[in-house]
């Protein structure tokens, strides 16, 4: 195996419309789910999903609420009216490929229009020829925590199979249009998630999830985004032959906190939570251990002979994921926990931690490769990798952020090494390549750029674009294809 990256090696950043756009009702775009999450000052670490599933009066008193500053991502970093500058910089910086998501409602505002908005298609053709231009592969993602709020209201999400419909109706609107010049596609990002936060992951209403009925609905809501994903992947293959459909899943490294073999029990029933969805996507079928899962915890879903014919003969043609930390699990009551990316977790003694309590582990990052290699044999894809932190402005405008460069020093030489053992990853797209507004908690504080953004969590500042140091190193990383990390 020789040395090093490929010499094709898609190197670039990563950013989400519900985070990054702004361009609040602009070309007539609808409301989404992300457009109702408020900001609140401080959220404790363990409140996360409280914010991203609102109850019900809230989304409707901010339906009525068309005010920007207590809701931050009506305005993230207003990416739609900077994106040619935006783009300009992640060129000066070399990268070969930018993954950005498309907003569902810039193209049905409802969900169910019969014609879709061609402001908001016109929009995503003038960005995505930007970065053709740019000499920069567009890598989209179908949908990403911004789901159309008259689906959350009318059919409660994804639990109405009839939002399978109109997902696929929306992803033959993006194939065709942008087919030609977009060659990698993501259905959903996340797509486990929806049990964490399903209001954010599937629109589903939280007040319909009773004790009684919760885990059928979730589970089922599931089911049914599975057999979107897969009826995409047979479109994108039926009308863009040569492109690339991926699945996106929320990779952690889960650790035993003792040899108790109750520790290590508990990791593998945590590796399935994840490996879940990306089974049925890669692989084409649900794991053995899934049906009776939900039979003995009383959990009904419906699942058709049709249904099943259908995963299994569309799956993914490549496997990509988030990863930013990793977390000891244990059966014992006397471990410390903490938070990473909507998740909580034990604390690892042997790793240091991020501004927000995320336990930084590049090894993670390798072992999560081999694990997903072994278990699945397709390329891999990294689209999403960062650090969150309070970076600091100096008075002469500059911002040094050596824990971000060290942080992501560390995981893209981990990397590396499993490349150099064969394992076949593709490419790297780092979290948050310009400062945008946090997914967990619509902080603008928290962040992950190499792209510094002057505004504050309520939406004050010039939002003037500044390279931070990373800015300098990651040029030099993609120049040296990931040769010179110094
Ligand atoms: C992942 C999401 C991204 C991004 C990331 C960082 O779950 O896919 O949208 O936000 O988390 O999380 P946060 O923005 O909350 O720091």
């Amino acid at each position: 195996m020789e040395k090093g990256f490929p010499k094709d090696f898609l190197w670039g950043g990563a950013i989400a419309a519900h985070q990054a756009e702004g361009g609040f009702r602009e070309g007539g775009k609808g409301l989404s789910v992300a457009d109702i999450e408020q900001y609140v000052e401080n959220p404790t670490r363990f409140t996360y999903n409280q914010l991203n599933d609102v109850p019900y009066e809230r989304i409707l008193a901010a339906e009525q609420d068309d005010d920007l500053k207590k809701y931050p991502k009506r305005r993230g970093c207003q990416f739609y009216y900077h994106y040619k500058d935006d783009i300009a910089m992640f060129k000066e910086m070399g990268f070969k490929v930018f993954r950005f998501s498309i907003a569902w409602t810039r193209i049905f505002p409802t969900g169910e229009e019969e014609e879709p908005n061609e402001a908001g298609l016109a929009f995503y053709d003038d960005m995505i020829n930007e970065l053709v231009k740019a000499g920069i592969q567009p890598l989209v993602t179908i949908n990403h925590y911004d789901f159309p709020l008259a689906l959350a209201k009318k059919y409660n999400g994804f639990a109405d199979p009839i939002v399978i419909d109109l997902f696929l109706k929306y992803c033959r609107v993006l194939f065709e249009r942008f087919g030609d010049r977009v060659k990698y596609w993501l259905t959903f990002n996340e797509i486990d998630s929806i049990i964490r936060h399903p209001l954010k992951s599937a629109g589903i209403i939280q007040e319909t999830l009773t004790e009684d009925k919760k885990y059928s609905i979730l589970y089922q809501a599931l089911h049914h985004q599975l057999v979107a994903s897969a009826l995409a992947t047979k479109l994108l293959h039926e009308l863009v032959p040569d492109a690339w459909m991926g699945c996106m899943g929320t990779k952690h490294t889960n650790y035993p906190y003792t040899c108790d073999p109750n520790d290590f029990l508990n990791v593998l029933e945590m590796d399935r939570e994840c490996y879940l969805a990306i089974d049925v996507q890669a692989r084409g079928e649900y794991p053995y251990w899934f049906f009776p899962k939900l039979a003995r915890e009383g959990i009904e879903i419906r699942v058709t002979e049709e249904e099943k014919k259908i995963l299994k003969e569309n799956t993914v043609d490549f496997v990509s994921f988030s990863y930013y930390n990793s977390f000891v699990t244990s059966t014992r009551d006397d471990v410390e926990l903490v938070p990473g990316n909507l998740h909580v977790g034990g604390k690892n003694p042997y790793l240091k931690s991020g501004d927000w309590g995320w336990q930084i582990d590049p090894l993670g990052l390798r072992i999560s490769l081999m694990q997903l290699y072994e278990r699945y044999q397709k390329p891999l894809f990294v689209a999403e990798n960062g650090m969150g932190a309070m970076d600091h402005v100096e008075e002469d405008g500059s911002v040094h952020d050596p824990y971000r460069i060290d942080y992501l020093r560390a995981h893209i030489a981990e990397m590396k090494k499993a490349v150099e053992e064969g394992i076949p990853v593709f490419g790297y797209t780092m979290w948050g390549c310009i400062d945008i507004v946090s997914s967990a908690t619509c902080e603008m504080k928290k962040r992950y750029g190499f792209i510094y953004v002057d505004q504050d969590d309520y939406g004050n500042g010039t939002l003037k674009r500044t390279p931070k140091d990373s800015f300098y190193w990651y040029k030099k990383v993609i120049a040296s294809n990931g040769e010179d990390l110094a």
